[in-house]
């Protein structure tokens, strides 16, 4: 039965790319035992709640393997849920849609699209974003078990899962995110590394003949190695060595025939993105022992075995966890109603208390600052709303200050204070991830090297998270290091990214209601552009109210008569420049 479920993945997988005219089938022919393993033997997943809260968490970094994906999501027979939450009672991805894998409308496309496919955890297909994104889905779970785990509730124990190729390995985010997460011993991860030597252009010994184990264990993590991708023994031992494994990330290296099975694609670069073709692939079919004309075929029993196996444990896993937060309801009231409300999205009763107000005043408050004020605020009215800086907090005034906020590292997961190293990539990934994860999160440095967090933050905007970056230096006016660091075109270029809601507030009140909106954001992520040096804080009597930021624009000062000769438009450092005709700043 293992072996018809995995052929059952592969073939899928096999026709889907030939119907399509186009895809990726070799990495599903590989990968289809590690993930068959992952899944039905070890995973802690339930097909019929995929949102449950405890659940482990699957990551395919290698997006383009998509079909492993959708077979598994398939043959589990995995419920689709909607945006409120709400189980549908329909498959999250039917054979149809693997049928019209890689066309428009089907459940099963060309990469895994968070919020389009239940069951998909991430978005992933730019390489490396999934493996950082992990990175977030680790740190979240750590923090979220320190907060609410108390003696005998284990409310979060789950792990993340993460399957990835060469190219995730060789993409600086992949690098960044894996040193953050040896640093912070994060042992609830584990990276399946797909190797097998070939990527678009052919052998990696044109490109990529580092030791990779070195690399790893370098960074701190455990480093197993599993000689023969096939075996499903070995890779469900060596995830037992992960779950073992205390105070560091496990890596786990899986030697893979890319295109396994095929007579003659077998380990080639042409197995990697496009159809084996009709002859190639009944011969693979011969040589799986599958019928050769078959097509989109699932044999009796495959179905049934997913049910007795991933179907049944996590049928189990989430009925104690619900049974066991019930009682945790009646003795820890407060924090299961936090657990509730986050996982809605919602904000506790009282989030925007004490929020600050600040008073007319012409030499006035930097943006930075205002904001450094606004999140120590937030922070303590939001238990579940934490960030950090990529080493730049004190500049860019995000250090949460009060009383307990603490900071995250490996021996205190509960602190609020996020310290992400210059690793504005994997920040911005990171930052996803928590947000995933369903924890209120942002991430900060200057606003120049948004550009250095900029593919994660336009993931961010396509999984509709609502994911907060806060770049503070935000004009062209802040000289002194040169032409380096100055923004020119940042702003336009991060406003182009459709979905992404991005605020350069002009006055300190401004930041306040900038915030005031963000906070309440659900599916949106945010960039907040701040500045750096003072801008007055505008007197309120006489101009609009600063709560107009939640229309994006609006009229701070109109001509007499409503009759104006010319229109001023500004944002952020430039709103009080532009008043200067008017008034003096
Ligand atoms: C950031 C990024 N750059 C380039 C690509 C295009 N691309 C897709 S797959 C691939 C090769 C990946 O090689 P590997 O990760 O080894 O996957 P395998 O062929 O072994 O499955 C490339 C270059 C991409 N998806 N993302
Ligand atoms: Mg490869």
């Amino acid at each position: 039965m293992d072996q018809l479920s995995i052929n059952t993945i592969r073939t899928l997988s096999i026709d889907a790319v030939q119907q399509a005219k186009s895809g990726h089938p070799g990495t599903p022919m590989a990968l289809a035992p590690a993930v068959y393993t992952i899944w039905n033997r070890v995973m802690r997943f339930d097909p019929q709640d995929p949102i449950w809260p405890n659940r482990d968490r699957f990551v395919l970094s290698n997006g383009h393997a998509s079909m492993l994906l959708w077979a598994v999501l398939h043959l589990t027979g995995t419920e689709a849920v909607n945006a409120d939450y709400e189980i549908l009672g329909q498959p999250a991805v039917s054979l149809d849609d693997i049928r019209h894998f890689r066309q428009l409308d089907s459940k099963a496309p060309g990469h895994p699209e968070y919020h389009w496919v239940s069951g998909v955890e991430t978005t992933t297909g730019p390489l490396g974003q999934g493996v950082a994104t992990s990175v977030g889905m680790a740190i979240a779970q750590k923090w979220l078990a320190s907060r609410y785990n108390r003696p005998g509730f284990e409310m979060f124990d789950y792990n993340i899962y993460a399957v990835c190729g060469d190219g995730c390995m060789m993409e600086g985010v992949g690098s960044e995110a894996a040193s953050l997460a040896g640093h912070l011993g994060l042992d609830n991860l584990c990276w399946v590394y797909d190797n097998n030597h070939i990527t678009i252009e052919g052998s990696t010994s044109i490109t990529f003949t580092e030791d990779i184990a070195a690399r790893f264990l370098g960074y701190g993590w455990n480093v197993l190695r599993v000689g023969d991708a096939n075996d499903i023994d070995l890779i469900e031992h060596a995830l037992g060595v992960f779950h073992k494994t205390k105070g560091r990330p496990t890596f786990i290296i899986l030697d893979s025939h890319i295109g396994y099975g095929s007579p003659h694609k077998q380990d080639t670069a042409a197995a990697h993105g496009e159809p084996l073709g009709e002859e190639e692939v009944r011969l693979t079919k011969r040589s799986y022992g599958w019928p050769e004309d078959a097509k989109f075929l699932v044999p009796d029993g495959v179905r049934e075995h997913f049910t007795a196996g991933i179907g049944a444990h996590g049928a189990e896993a989430r009925r104690r966890w619900t049974d066991l937060f019930d009682t945790y309801r009646a003795q820890h009231s407060d924090l299961a109603s936090e657990i509730d409300q986050m996982q809605r999205r919602e904000l506790p009763a009282g989030w925007d208390r004490n929020l600050p107000v600040f008073l007319a005043d012409p030499k006035g408050v930097a943006g930075r600052d205002a904001s450094g004020e606004v999140l120590n605020v937030i922070a303590q009215n939001i238990p579940w709303f934490l960030g950090g800086s990529a080493d730049l907090a004190p500049s860019n005034k995000t250090t949460l200050k009060f009383d307990g906020a603490g900071d995250f590292q490996a021996d205190s997961p509960g602190g609020k204070n996020l310290h992400f190293g210059i690793r504005e990539h994997a920040m911005a990934a990171t930052v996803n991830g928590l947000a995933l994860s369903k924890l209120r999160a942002f991430g900060a440095t200057f606003f120049i090297f948004s550009d250095y967090a900029r593919p994660a933050i336009r993931l961010a905007a396509l999984m509709e998270l609502p994911s907060i970056f806060i770049f503070t230096h935000d004009a062209m006016g802040d000289g002194e290091d040169g032409p380096t660091h100055q923004p020119v075109e940042q702003l336009i270029s991060l406003r182009a990214i459709p979905g992404l809601v991005t605020l350069r507030p002009g006055d300190a009140n401004e930041v306040v209601e900038a915030y005031r909106y963000v906070m309440q954001l659900r599916h949106q992520p945010t960039v907040l552009a701040l500045s750096r040096q003072p801008l007055p804080t505008l007197d309120r009597s006489k101009y609009a109210p600063a709560s107009g930021v939640a229309r994006g624009a609006y009229v701070l000062a109109d001509a007499p008569g409503g009759k104006p000769e010319v229109i001023l438009i500004a944002s952020g450092s430039e709103v009080s420049a532009s008043q200067w005709s008017r008034l003096p700043p």
